[in-house]
């Protein structure tokens, strides 16, 4: 055994994972990253304009709160010098294996240990941790002709910094989280830029402000000032899990001012209606916005909803048979998130496979372990995601869980743990009972959803409420064995970097 845990991945995930297990005196991990720095989406997503949709001082952790947010709503490069920082700061750097790509996971149940390979070679741990983000594998989508296009093309979480548009037809395709912010940004340089929307979102006007000067000295004189404005965002931000989970109706409110939006940036009727959604308001993520109706209102700009038939060397061609000439193509259509190539990778007791178990709706257990996946946690895991509020909420409530199981399992000499499957299935019939009365069941087309339309990507409550449930490791709800004979408890403190 080469270490006792793995960790997968730097992103707020991985990092503060690592963080809080050298809190709790727990030193014998190495974190495995693909990339040569830390800061998962937040490295990889450098496209201009992108930022954080959740307010500053609640996307961070609790435990390291950054007085000097430039903004209510953080600059994507801040996000990622925190990350940096606070990476820094705690001393998790040497733990970190850059450029390791984890390339499979086999969990080995004669030696109850998982089996890693990585780009850089194979690996023995007890533990494997994956913090590897929902969010972290852009979508390509499957046009004829993609790989035919002559001009420019990237993905928005590839962006490429070296190629100018000023002057150029740019096509932007998908008018989603990141495509919102990115084209009022480019917009005024190119000659021309068509966006092609295949559905209209639901665009709130945005509360971004400067953090003033005096604000920023109060935070870092008083730090409790800071954790009772966090304190009261939460608070807030909750609001909005009674409208998508409990009463979508009372979203109506929400989606009038969403509208008044639309009217009091753009005076063609006809697109206003073409940027009025059709589904309910919260169905799909809703987004931030006081420049992305004005931009698409410029007269450089189109809005092409006639869907993509093709593309060809030099145009995209849409359903009508019209070919619209161009030189860069942006791809702004999301990452693979409920078929996250990371599942793939992950090889259970008996053969199984977690992709292939949570495309047959087995789901997992407090979206952190799953059955048939012994010693296996999960951060961010199913039904972990949320509408409403921070991220880095749910991440830490899944590590004070699994910190408080590691802590349980070795206080009984425990050697492996696995979820029960009666206690899987229960809180999974639990919670797709609970996501028919949500907003995102009311029939629109989201990345939350399964090819089946189940919905195994979102929290269908309030936030406190999984912190509740993840207060405590409930060892009652788990199968626990001691070590096999002749494997020697204790042998994985030979960690080796
Ligand atoms: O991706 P998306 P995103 N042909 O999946 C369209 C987080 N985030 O990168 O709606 C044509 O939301 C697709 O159309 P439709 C945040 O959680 C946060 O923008 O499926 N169009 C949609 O319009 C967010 O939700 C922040 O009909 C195609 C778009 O592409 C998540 O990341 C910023 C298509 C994809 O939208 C993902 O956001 C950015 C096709 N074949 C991201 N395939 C902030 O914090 C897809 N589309 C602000």
């Amino acid at each position: 055994v080469n270490a006792r845990i793995a960790i997968v991945g730097t992103g707020f995930a991985g990092l503060g994972m690592a963080i809080r297990l050298k809190q709790a005196g727990i030193d014998d991990f190495v974190i495995l990253e693909r990339a040569a720095e830390p800061g998962g989406t937040w490295r990889d997503n450098t496209y201009p304009g992108c930022a954080c949709d959740v307010p500053s001082h609640l996307y961070s952790f609790s435990f390291a709160p950054n007085p000097d947010w430039s903004r209510t709503y953080s600059p994507q490069p801040e996000i990622r010098e925190y990350l940096r920082r606070t990476a820094e700061r705690f001393d998790v750097n040497r733990h970190v294996r850059w450029n390791h790509d984890l390339l499979d996971a086999t969990w080995d149940d004669e030696a109850q240990t998982w089996e890693l390979l990585t780009s850089q070679g194979p690996l023995i741990v007890q533990f494997l941790i994956m913090g590897t983000g929902g969010l972290s594998n852009p979508s390509v989508p499957e046009i004829p002709g993609i790989e035919r296009f002559e001009g420019t093309m990237f993905h928005t979480a590839s962006w490429d910094h070296d190629h100018v548009l000023d002057g150029e037809r740019v096509a932007i395709i998908g008018t989603g989280a990141s495509a919102i912010q990115v084209i009022p940004q480019i917009q005024p340089t190119v000659a021309h830029l068509d966006v092609y929307q295949r559905t209209p979102p639901w665009v709130m006007p945005h509360t971004d402000r400067r953090v003033t000067r005096v604000e920023r000295a109060l935070f870092r004189r008083l730090p409790f000032t800071q954790r009772i404005v966090r304190a009261i965002v939460y608070g807030l931000r909750e609001i909005y899990a009674v409208g998508f989970t409990k009463r979508p109706a009372i979203m109506r409110g929400a989606a009038r001012v969403a509208k008044s939006n639309i009217d009091r940036h753009v005076s063609d009727p006809a697109l206003r209606a073409t940027l009025t959604p059709r589904f309910e308001f919260g169905c799909k993520r809703v987004l931030l916005s006081d420049t992305y109706y004005p931009a698409l209102a410029q007269p450089n700009v189109e809005v092409v909803t006639t869907g993509i038939r093709e593309i060809t060397a030099g145009a995209i061609v849409t359903a009508d048979g019209v070919a619209h000439p161009v030189d860069t193509i942006i791809l702004a259509t999301g990452f693979k998130v409920v078929d996250n190539p990371a599942n793939a990778l992950l090889n259970g007791r008996e053969g199984r496979n977690l992709a292939k178990d949570l495309l047959d709706g087995k789901g997992a257990y407090l979206g952190t372990t799953a059955h048939g996946y012994p010693n296996l946690f999960m951060l961010t895991g199913p039904n972990t995601g949320l509408g409403h509020s921070s991220m880095v909420f749910m991440i830490e409530s899944q590590i004070a869980y699994i910190v408080d199981g590691l802590r349980r399992l070795d206080r009984v000499g425990a050697r492996t743990v696995e979820v029960r499957e009666d206690v899987q299935v229960a809180f999974n019939g639990e919670l797709q009972r609970r996501m028919a009365r949500t907003v995102w069941s009311t029939g629109c087309a989201s990345w939350y959803l399964d090819a089946d339309g189940r919905n195994f990507t979102l929290w269908p409550g309030f936030t406190w409420e999984y912190r509740r449930r993840t207060r405590q490791f409930d060892v009652s709800s788990y199968d626990v064995s001691p070590a096999r004979e002749g494997v020697v408890r204790g042998d994985v403190s030979s960690a080796h970097r």
